[in-house]
Parts: C-alpha cells; sequence; structure tokens
C-alpha cells in the first residue's frame, strides 16, 4: 500500500517512522510520502490560508496550492506506478471513522491523505477531486481537533494493522472489538498474564482450568458485562438472533430484558428509534 500526505505540519507525521506503521514500511509493505503543502507557494509568507467569502471567523485554506499539490502527487504516484487512488479528507464534519471504514480503506492500494488546518479547504478543491477519484470525508470522533494530522494517524494505524503480514498473527484481527462479521459487537473484556499474584490480587480461576469451553464462555460474559456498562448502544442496535440462551441469561442478570421487537433493552429506558 501507498499512503501520501500534504500537510503544512510534515514533522506531525514523524510518528509514521515508529512502530507497527514504522516497521510495515521497513519491511516495503507500506511505502509513505509525505509532502509540505508550502512547497505549492509562490509569495514571500508561502501563503496557505484566507478569509472566509460570506465573513465568519477563522481562515480557509487556499485552492491554489491544494490543487497544485495534489495534481503533483498523484501524477508521481502513478508515473511510479502506483493506481487506484483514493482521497481521504480528515475533517470532524466527515462520516465516522469505524473498523468497517479501517477495512474498506485497507483494501485500497493507495490512499492519499488532506489535512487540513483553520476551518478547513475550501469547498471547491474536495469537489474537483471527486470527479476524478473516490473521496472519503472521515471524522474520527465527536470532538473537534485542531487539525486533522492526528486523525491521520490514527486512520493510519487503524488501517495498516489490516494489511497481510503486518500484524503477524492474520488471527488477530477476528477477535477485534467492532470486526465486522456475524457475532454482536462486544467490547472485549479483561486480560491477564505473569505472576499469577500481584500486590495480592490473583486471576480469575477459570483461566487456569485448561477448559477452553470454559474459558471461551467467561470471556462472552465478561465482554457482556463490559459492553453493557461502557457501550449499551452496542447491545441495543445488536441483531438479538445472535444471542444465544447463555449471552440472554448474562443480559437479563445485568438487568436488560427482551424488548417487543426482540432487541434488547434497559429497563426504565425510552426505545430508541
Ligand atoms: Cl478528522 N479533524 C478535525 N480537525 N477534528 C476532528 C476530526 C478530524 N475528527 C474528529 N474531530
Amino acid at each position: 500500500m501507498r499512503l501520501d500526505v500534504v500537510t503544512i505540519f510534515p514533522e506531525y507525521l514523524e510518528p509514521l517512522n515508529v512502530s507497527l506503521v514504522g516497521k510495515a514500511r521497513a519491511r516495503g509493505q507500506l511505502g509513505v510520502h509525505i509532502h509540505d503543502l508550502r512547497h505549492w507557494t509562490y509569495d514571500r509568507h508561502n501563503t496557505v490560508d484566507d478569509t472566509p467569502y460570506g465573513g465568519g471567523p477563522g481562515m480557509v485554506m487556499k485552492t491554489e496550492p491544494w490543487g497544485e499539490a495534489l495534481d503533483q502527487v498523484l501524477a508521481d504516484g502513478y508515473e511510479s506506478g502506483a493506481s487506484g487512488p483514493v482521497l481521504v479528507v480528515p475533517t470532524p464534519s466527515g462520516r465516522p471513522f469505524t473498523q468497517e471504514l479501517a477495512v474498506e480503506l485497507s483494501e485500497r492500494p493507495w490512499l492519499v491523505f488532506t489535512p487540513a488546518r483553520y476551518e478547513g479547504i475550501d469547498r471547491r478543491v474536495v469537489d474537483e477531486y471527486a470527479t476524478r477519484i473516490p473521496v472519503f470525508e472521515v471524522s474520527i470522533g465527536d470532538y473537534v481537533l485542531a487539525g486533522g494530522e492526528a486523525a491521520v494517524l490514527v486512520i493510519t494505524e487503524a488501517v495498516a494493522r489490516l494489511l497481510p503480514g503486518v500484524l503477524g498473527n492474520a488471527e488477530s484481527h477476528r477477535d477485534d472489538s467492532f470486526a465486522p462479521g456475524e457475532m454482536a459487537n462486544l467490547l472485549e473484556g479483561p486480560v491477564y498474564t505473569k505472576p499469577p499474584r500481584w500486590r495480592g490480587r490473583g486471576i480469575p480461576e477459570v483461566l487456569l482450568s485448561g477448559h477452553h469451553g470454559r474459558i471461551a464462555r467467561w470471556r462472552r460474559d465478561e465482554a457482556f458485562r463490559r459492553t453493557t456498562l461502557n457501550r449499551p448502544d452496542l447491545i441495543e442496535r445488536c441483531d438479538p438472533e445472535v444471542f444465544d440462551r447463555h449471552d440472554r441469561a448474562i443480559l437479563a442478570e445485568l438487568g436488560w430484558r427482551e424488548l417487543p421487537d426482540g432487541r434488547f433493552g434497559r429497563p426504565g429506558r425510552a426505545v430508541e428509534e
């Protein structure tokens, strides 16, 4: 996979040299190209922003530097044999970044990121490239960052660990919280390792039993405990078909009950639409 990032803060992307993404680069599984947007400015102050039409606070990133930068990045990429680019535009107004979208992006050969500062990029830039290549406007959560660079790091890490051979163990993805599939999307429960006693705290007996069936059941019960506590919306959204008899018993024990439509809900709460 090839990644290009156009930014006014190339240093912000230094973490891409480290850890999982850094190793994938070193192994040649990932090619990362960072570009300084100011390279495509021609005035003394390397201006990349201007005041918004219609007034209002803040500044808007100008069309020309982005247009020239993206034309050249795309042309150079094609020339060096890359194909199938998609533009990934980090913005708090984008669609939510989910594990499903991470999987989709991991199947693309070439991602071009355009992290913006200020109030964002002149709309005509996205509209222009959307006529040439797929564009994904993506938000990493319901909060506002000062710029899209941190979002690029988040998206890149989530995508890179899905690339074949990057994590080492292909099985590792299957049990990810939020992994797409038939399973209920549950948060993962607690994990333990040596020593068996630490500051007077032991580990759950069942994990030492060697009984794989009971261990799997215990892990699922713990996943239900954590999910009902931290992400009740994931339970409510679940197709109840995926709950077996024991799941239903655990949910009942945690104070949940089956609603008329078959889904599970918390007592004392309005059923959401
Ligand atoms: Cl992708 N960018 C910015 N600036 N803020 C965000 C975001 C992205 N996602 C959530 N908040």
